[in-house]
């Protein structure tokens, strides 16, 4: 594995600096007095590592394209991911009074606000892009073809599909094929468009698309399996009551079936897969092997 290099670090903080400010500045428009806009705001600025948009950023820099384009698609996939993680912890589905070390969203704001909250993420996200894509010049075809790729992996085929078969599992004893449908789908394909879009509104060569998305399946897949793994040594020290459903149901989970080490080696496997797909984009692929590598590293 290769060490973190600095160069890329300082870049990474740079890039997540720049993510901040869009996202609290520019990604929800003007600040309104409603409790929708603050419930927005709760979850959407609560400190997530900001993984999705960096990779958007990083993978449009890859290529050689302009940041001001890549930066609305960068934030309208982190806002997805925040009304994923809303309704995730809603009690009708994994009932989590806690995300990231915080009340939860409707434990704050009440269920139907965060429902509400979850909704409006998920339509500002494509309203964003609009918004900036014809106010900073994007080729309307490029932002088409990449907004097109954000809402396929988030809808009916994509991360919903993934979590609906997720709570099916929960009912079956389930196998790897299964375990990994699910994972692609729920983790891997937002991941995948994240890394796409922010390419597609580069300019990526279709070579340099090809392996870009070669690296966004390997660490989409090798990212929820390194979760699995780490949630099972956390959830060996915490409670059910504070880590909510999701921990204390039959989960379709790596660890579950091939066991926590064989996991682990298929998740540092998978991140080696990743960053070897960026060999043909040479150094402007560092900050995404630096991604890559940050991930095998929690491990
Ligand atoms: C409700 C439609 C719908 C989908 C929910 C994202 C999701 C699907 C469920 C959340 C539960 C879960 C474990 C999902 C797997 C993806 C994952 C590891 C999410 C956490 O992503 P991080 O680590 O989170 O990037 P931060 O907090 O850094 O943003």
């Amino acid at each position: 594995m290769k060490p973190v290099k600095p160069a890329s670090s300082a870049y990474l903080d740079r890039r997540r600096q720049e993510v901040e400010h869009f996202l609290a500045h520019e990604a929800l428009g003007t600040r309104s007095e409603y409790r929708l806009d603050e419930a927005m705001r709760y979850s959407l600025l609560n400190g997530g590592k900001r993984l999705r948009p960096l990779l958007t950023l990083a993978a449009c820099d890859a290529v050689g394209g302009l940041r001001e384009h890549a930066l609305p698609f960068a934030a309208a996939v982190e806002m997805i991911h925040t009304y994923s993680l809303i309704h995730d912890d809603l009690p009708a589905m994994d009932d989590d009074m806690l995300r990231r070390g915080k009340p939860t969203n409707h434990v704050v704001y009440g269920e139907a606000l965060a429902i509400l909250a979850g909704d409006a993420l998920l339509t500002e996200a494509f309203h964003v892009i609009a918004r900036c894509s014809r106010a900073n010049g994007l080729s309307g075809q490029r932002a088409m073809r990449a907004l097109g790729e954000i809402a396929a992996a988030a809808g009916a085929r994509g991360m919903v599909a993934g979590q609906a078969a997720d709570m099916e599992a929960e009912h079956h004893e389930v196998d790897l094929p299964t375990v990994e449908f699910i994972h692609i789908r729920k983790t891997g394909e937002l991941i995948r468009a994240a890394v796409r879009s922010g390419a597609i509104v580069g300019g990526a060569s279709d070579p340099q698309l090809r392996a870009l998305t070669r690296y966004a399946d390997c660490l989409g897949l090798g990212f929820q399996v390194a979760d699995d793994v780490l949630d099972v040594a956390a959830s060996s020290k915490v409670t059910g009551k504070t880590r909510g459903r999701d921990q204390q149901r039959h989960k379709a989970t790596y660890p579950a079936i091939l066991g926590a080490g064989a996991a682990r080696a298929r998740a540092l496997e998978l991140i080696s897969e990743a960053v070897a797909a960026l060999k043909p984009l040479g150094s402007k692929a560092g900050p995404l092997r630096t991604i890559a590598t940050g991930v095998s590293t929690r491990l």
